[in-house]
């Protein structure tokens, strides 16, 4: 099996060996199992190369992370401005991994988010100011206006609602998977949670009995070594979550989430195993939450020099940067991409700021089958 993946060992991993029953890491593990994972080189290799690749597509992967960080920045002002009604999930050094995700997937398949995937949301053809009206309860949210916060999901657009309670979308996405494969369907399910939401048991459920029928799904672990308050060393004292794949009898990757390029191609090669029914893959995103939990929480907790060392690794800066260097883009070129992002955020923040509030005569659509 290939072992081009690249990786990323976390600092937080290595900060607590115990003297008596260190956490095993890839090096220590049998041959076989390395194979099956994918992951035998754990050491920061240089990013996946640009070669050979569409500029088309580069580009197009170029402008969903840039319009995924300018739709980031907007609300993180917008909640400093009072503008929403409660808090903001960030997605920030999370945009390589939404963006390569969607990149890798087809209009027809079924997307199980999180709250960390508003680069996903966008290139799949959500509006933004119909995201910002989620936060600020207006009846232009694809909720229309009955959440106020981070729940919202296209059916039209095969995008389920984000559940409060997570791993909830594991199961429901291999539900959808199960009812693709079951009608013969031309669909792959791509089911999205965290470092933390592993450690509930729907995660186990749902990646058991979808590898036991062989369902067509992804498995997306986004590894931003946090959860809430509880760091990556708290949560688990397994040396990564791909890993875990090996006990389901599934392939696993470990990719950088960092890296838009790396994360199309773990999505691709998973998303396209799915649907050659070669079944379900465990892909696991590393990256950093840089942000607080959500907006009000200051993640005073988290180690200083774990947010340096990842603040050097701007998924859209280095994705940029290597645009320019290969001449797939001009330095002009990606300040105008900039600024048109701004634009086109600060356009969708005047549609949702002047939306209406939803109609209290239709409270009750919706809640009740008829
Ligand atoms: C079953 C359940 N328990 C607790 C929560 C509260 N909660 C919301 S997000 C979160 C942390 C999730 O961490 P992780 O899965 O790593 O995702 P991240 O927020 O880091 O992207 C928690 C504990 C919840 N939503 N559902
Ligand atoms: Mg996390």
């Amino acid at each position: 099996m290939a072992t081009r993946k690249r990786t990323s060992t976390p600092p937080s991993q290595e900060a607590t060996p115990s003297p008596t029953l260190a956490p095993p890491v890839a090096k220590d593990l049998a041959p076989e199992v390395l194979a099956a994972l994918d992951i035998s080189d754990i050491s920061g290799n240089p990013p996946e190369s640009l070669e050979g690749r569409d500029p088309e597509f580069l580009k197009k992967l170029y402008e969903g992370v840039v319009r995924a960080r300018a739709f980031e920045d907007r609300m993180h002002s917008m909640y400093r401005a009072g503008d929403l009604l409660g808090s903001y999930y960030s997605g920030n050094w999370h945009e390589a991994i939404s963006v390569g995700t969607m990149a890798a997937m087809t209009p027809e398949d079924y997307f199980a988010p999180l709250h960390r995937d508003v680069g996903a949301h966008l290139m799949r053809g959500m509006p933004p100011e119909q995201i910002m009206g989620s936060f600020m309860g207006k009846a232009i949210a694809p909720t229309g206006g009955r959440d106020g916060t981070l729940h919202y999901g296209r059916l039209d657009l095969n995008t389920y609602n984000p559940p409060s309670h997570i791993p909830a979308n594991y199961p429901v996405a291999t539900g959808m998977a199960f009812a693709a494969k079951y009608r013969g369907e031309d669909r792959v399910a791509v089911a999205i949670c965290g470092d933390g939401s592993t450690s509930r048991a729907d995660f186990h459920e749902a990646v058991n009995i979808a590898a036991v029928m062989q369902l067509p799904i992804v498995f997306q672990v986004q590894n931003n070594q946090v959860a809430m308050g509880t760091k990556l060393s708290m949560q688990t004292r397994s040396s990564s979550f791909a890993i875990k794949a090996v006990a389901y009898g599934i392939p696993g990757i470990k990719c950088d989430g960092t890296d838009v390029v790396a994360v199309y191609d773990s999505m691709k090669e998973a998303v396209d195993r799915a649907r050659a029914g070669g079944g379900p893959t465990i892909v696991e995103a590393v990256t950093m939450r840089m942000h607080g939990h959500a907006e009000h929480d200051s993640a005073d907790y988290v180690d200083p020099a774990l947010k340096e060392e990842w603040g050097k690794r701007d998924p859209v800066e280095l994705y940029e940067k290597r645009l320019i260097e290969a001449k797939v883009i001009t330095e002009e070129e990606a300040a105008e991409t900039r600024e048109d992002a701004r634009k086109w955020a600060i356009a969708a923040r005047k549609i949702a700021l002047s939306a209406p509030m939803p109609d209290p005569s239709n409270i009750e659509e919706g809640v009740y089958a008829d």
